[in-house]
């Protein structure tokens, strides 16, 4: 595209309108910045403009700089539109719908006024790519709205609706953009022989705050230690807005610009931006080509009551979607609803949902009685009990009462969705929508494919993920499908770790400090040890050879199964969920161990680690290489979305890449030689580690 083509400039009314047209976000890319620059330097000397307006074509006002261009090589930019926007001599509006972020929020700062349509939603999310606002985001929003709720707003990267943009100070006004550049040459009009310019620059008045209140910055270090720990661009988000407020802004801003400077070629940068990528690359389904138009679902049902059941209604409820719930009985939908409204009054409580939102979500969840209540939705997710003959069962009934065309997703973690299929008459109307724990919280939806499910049922659930505000990932149908099957192997060296002599606290200290906000055990003892119990006495029926894990099972069989008995790896005490550590689950280990004539050992941190995460590494591997995950990027999706892999890390194979293909492989090696099977390498692993390659760039045979 030319530069003409992605900013456009003509005057109506005596107003320059700068309109930037570069899909599908109006990011700053390439032509971007320098059109908006000679736009408004061409209007200084234009007679014919008495005032300006800033103004995005398409669905949006401007989403930020073009994050694929950071890291890589850029030319010297000569002239800013941030300087451009700021010492214009004639007014200039910016005129706000969709997204205005980041370097999109900046230049709407460097202008004179802001309006917005109320749909909009500003802020700086900076932070959440690695690194900081480096458009003078950071010296002009505290000069807008105070430096702490700056700072808040920086720090957390939050998108801010416009009606809270208005009452903050952000935005001058709201206007109902039906034709938001009518309204927006209106607006220009009526303050384009206002002098002396408003430059948001000399707005210093809401900088006195950090006078008032000196401590704020360290305050707001405190605050974040935990949360941001291992990670620098929040506290230098912070030291940022602290300049601002201690510096003149020209000074402010050379600050700001060090600030960043020290960010954008991070480690974490670099992460984080992998993720965002990572994030949009796992809708891409390989033939599932463009001209594969999914039915359109606009109605749902969820079947089962339960724990997850009703996680899945909360999510249709949180993205504004009616849906129906359905169980056993009518009791079990009421206990049902009782624990979402529970859920909802939880955040009412902490503030972090407004009571007149609860109940509109409340209202969205309508209790059925019968399958014939659910018939004529488009599409029934199935949540009930985790044992096949029931799920058939319930297929079976469906099949029977679902109207022609009608979606059934099957929200198992494990069992065979060909098998669930086959009671059906229409398999290809059949898929795996697999949630995760708890599920109106966690944004990964892991899509499982059977051999049957259609491509237009496939399209139709990694849409309908995405509309209700999950991460969709395709895996194929094997035994824990993809992402459980690939953090199995990490549970169990962490039970057989604990046979060989590390505590459980020591693994959990390691992974914390790792990243983690939890330890695997203390996340155990929440869940519960029983949950496990299960699964394992089956397999162990079922397959004479299988390992077990002997330790939790004693627990379990001790009555010690996590919080809920208060006592699991670790004590509490009543009513309290602090994990404390207890001498008697030592004691447990070492009788166990001692039993199976196990010689216990010391553990270094490092063993612990890559003993956890190698082995993950090794199976993400297989399960590519059997064509069960698409990408290695996929898996970092789900590990970051589903598992609470610290994002700053970008992944479990973009760490492991730090790490090294060979490196990994020969300690893989090395453990099949001490282990044996289980340890056996990848031959994807081992090809990789020849080849020199990245392990975040692995893809399945079926991606060509
Ligand atoms: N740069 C490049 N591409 C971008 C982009 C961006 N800023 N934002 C989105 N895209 C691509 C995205 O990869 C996808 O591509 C398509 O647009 C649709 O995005 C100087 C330094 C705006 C809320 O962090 O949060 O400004 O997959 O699927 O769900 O201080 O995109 O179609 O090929 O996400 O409707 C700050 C990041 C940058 C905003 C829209 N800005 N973007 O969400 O669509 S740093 C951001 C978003 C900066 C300055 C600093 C979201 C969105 P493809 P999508 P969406």
């Amino acid at each position: 595209m030319t530069e003409a083509a992605v900013v456009r400039f003509d005057v109506e009314d005596g107003v320059g309108v700068v309109t930037i047209d570069y899909p599908p976000v109006n990011a700053l890319g390439p032509g971007v910045v320098e059109g908006i620059v000679e736009a408004i330097d061409a209007a200084q000397s234009n007679p014919a403009v008495k005032a300006l307006v800033l103004i995005g074509a398409g669905r949006s006002f401007i989403a930020g700089a073009d994050i694929r261009r950071f890291g890589k090589p850029r030319p010297p930019m000569a002239r800013r539109t941030y300087d451009a926007l700021d010492g214009s001599s004639k007014p200039i509006v910016a005129a706000i719908h969709g997204f205005a972020l980041g370097g999109g929020l900046e230049n709407a700062m460097a202008c004179h006024y802001r309006i917005a349509v109320p749909s909009a939603k500003v802020g700086l999310p900076e932070v959440l790519i690695g690194i900081l606002p480096g458009g003078g985001g950071t010296q002009r929003l505290p000069r807008l709205i105070g430096p702490k709720a700056a700072m808040e707003m920086i720090v957390s990267g939050r998108h801010v609706p416009a009606p809270e943009a208005l009452k903050l100070g952000i935005v001058d006004a709201l206007v109902d953009g039906k034709d938001l550049r009518k309204e927006a040459i209106a607006f220009a009009k009526s303050i384009a022989d206002k002098r002396p310019l408003r430059r948001v620059r000399d707005l210093t008045d809401r900088l006195a705050e950090a006078k008032a209140d000196p401590g704020m910055f360290e305050a707001m270090r405190k605050s974040i230690a935990r949360k941001a720990r291992n990670q620098k661009a929040p506290f230098n988000c912070i030291a940022a807005v602290e300049a601002a407020c201690s510096q003149p802004f020209d000074e402010g801003i050379a600050t700001e610009r060090s600030l960043f400077n020290e960010l954008e070629n991070a480690d974490e940068a670099k992460a984080l931006r992998y993720a965002f990528f990572a994030e949009r690359e796992v809708a891409r389904i390989p033939g599932l080509s463009k001209d594969v138009t999914p039915p359109v679902l606009k109605t749902a049902a969820v079947l089962g009551a339960g724990t997850m059941g009703g996680g899945i209604a909360m999510s249709f409820a949180d993205a504004g979607f009616p849906v129906k719930l359905l169980d056993a009985s009518a009791e079990i939908v009421e206990r049902g609803l009782a624990r979402i409204r529970d859920n909802y009054a939880t955040s009412v409580k902490r503030g972090s949902l407004a009571q007149a939102e609860m109940d509109r979500r409340m209202a969205r969840i309508e209790p059925v009685a019968t399958y014939e209540d659910i018939a004529e939705v488009d599409v029934v997710i199935e949540a009930v009990f985790e044992r096949m003959d029931v799920k058939k069962e319930v297929f079976a009934k469906l099949d029977a009462v679902m109207k022609p065309g009608a979606l059934m997703l099957t929200n198992t973690s494990a069992l065979d969705i060909d098998e669930i299929a086959a009671v059906t008459k229409r398999p290809e109307a059949v898929v795996g929508a697999h949630f995760f724990v708890p599920a109106n919280v966690m944004r990964l939806l892991e899509v499982v494919e059977g051999a049957k499910t259609a491509p237009a049922t496939m399209a139709a659930a990694m849409k309908l993920g995405r509309d209700i505000g999950k991460i969709s990932a395709w895996a194929g149908n094997t035994d824990g499908f993809a992402a459980n099957r690939s953090r199995i192997t990490f549970t169990q060296e962490q039970g057989w770790m604990v046979e060989e002599g590390a505590l459980p606290e020591q693994i959990d200290k390691v992974m914390v400090d790792f990243g983690y906000p939890v330890g695997p055990f203390a996340v155990n003892d929440m869940s519960g040890l029983d949950v496990s119990y299960q699964t394992r006495k089956r397999r162990a029926a079922a397959d004479p050879t299988y390992r077990g894990l002997p330790i939790p099972d004693r627990l379990v069989e001790m009555g010690r199964k996590g919080q809920k008995t208060g006592a699991g790896w670790y004590r509490y005490d009543k009513g309290d969920r602090t994990p404390h550590v207890d001498p008697e689950t030592h004691r447990i280990i070492k009788e166990v161990a001692a039993e199976r004539g196990i010689q216990q050992r010391a553990f270094t941190e490092q063993e612990i680690l890559h003993r956890l995460l190698f082995s993950s590494v090794n199976e993400v591997c297989k399960i590519i290489e059997e064509g069960k995950a698409l990408r290695a990027s996929d898996i970092d999706t789900m590990w970051l979305n589903g598992f609470g892999f610290p994002r700053y890390r970008g992944g479990l194979m973009f760490w492991a890449d730090s790490i090294g293909a060979r490196e990994i492989y020969n300690q893989v090696a090395a453990w099949h030689q001490r282990y044996g099977g289980r340890w056996q390498p990848s031959a994807l692993l081992r090809q990789i580690a020849e080849t020199g390659g990245q392990l975040r760039d692995a893809k399945a045979p079926q991606m060509g």
